[in-house]
């Protein structure tokens, strides 16, 4: 049979399960908080142009608002510095929105510890468990933290010294860049890099060293939990904006069910 007639034929009878790991789009909808002087991104809000009334009787429609940086979004190269000279969210090779996914629970440990950051050992610790990272494919970095995404305060978890999310160290940052097999990083936190990562050095050492070598982020990720640690594929669906250094987008998991 081929494979695309068993792909479809099994997503219809549930042996392939299609999970959603996007969070809903709203005014409600976190976002990132940077302090002056810098600039902050809108939230996602609705502007109706007609509802079947005498704007237009049969049909109701909206404008949109939103950052590309709002809500389940992806991060293309050209986002940082870094990456200045790399692709736009437009020019992403397609095939790589359809990739495999290796997911690592770190949820314990960003419980008890909100500024809790992954390491490289934490990484192989992981691999000789489940094998090596999947090459082209993303590692999914599970913390709990989507549990929080329906209160933006709860959210970025910020107090006197800035926000506290769990995030990436930089070595590790620097290994899953330059040695690490994955082309992106998914985080359930409003951005890839750790709350206290602007006092980094770099600063924002995801961002500067993934987007830097060419890879990606996706942030704001739901339902990781439902996913094994290994054999989920991700289709995610930024919008192909011509210079954009990003989008909101749908994220979905397919997992084959035994
Ligand atoms: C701009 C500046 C700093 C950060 C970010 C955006 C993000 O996290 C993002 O959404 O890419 S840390
Ligand atoms: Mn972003």
């Amino acid at each position: 049979m081929s494979v695309l007639k068993a792909l479809t034929d099994a997503i219809r009878d549930g042996a392939v399960e299609v999970i959603d790991l996007t969070a809903p789009l709203s005014h409600d909808t976190p976002i990132i908080q940077l302090p002056p002087p810098f600039g902050n991104t809108a939230r996602f809000a609705l502007t109706e142009i007609s509802r079947y009334d005498e704007r237009g009787p049969a049909w109701y429609w909206n404008d949109i608002v939103t950052g590309e940086h709002t809500g389940t979004h992806f991060d293309a190269p050209v986002h940082w510095l870094s990456g200045r000279d790399r692709e736009d969210v437009a020019q992403v090779p397609v095939p790589r929105l359809i990739a495999p996914a290796a997911v690592l629970d770190f949820s314990a440990e960003a419980a008890a510890n909100p500024d809790f950051l992954l390491e490289i050992d934490h990484i192989k610790g992981w691999e000789a468990a489940h094998g090596p990272l999947p090459a082209g494919g993303w590692l999914l970095y599970r913390t709990g933290w989507d549990a929080r995404s329906g209160d933006q305060a709860a959210f970025l978890n910020a107090n006197a010294t800035g926000p506290h999310t769990p995030g990436v160290s930089i070595g590790c940052a620097t290994w899953l860049a330059e040695e690490a097999p994955v082309i992106g990083l998914g985080v359930e936190t409003v951005g890839t890099d750790a709350g206290t990562a602007h006092s980094f050095d770099p600063p924002f050492p995801c961002h500067w060293s993934l987007l830097g070598a060419g890879k990606y982020g996706l942030t704001q990720l739901q339902n990781l939990a439902r996913l094994p640690a290994t054999g989920a594929v991700v289709v995610t669906a930024p919008l192909p904006i011509v210079g954009g250094s990003g989008s909101p987008c749908r994220a979905l998991a397919l997992v084959e069910r035994s």
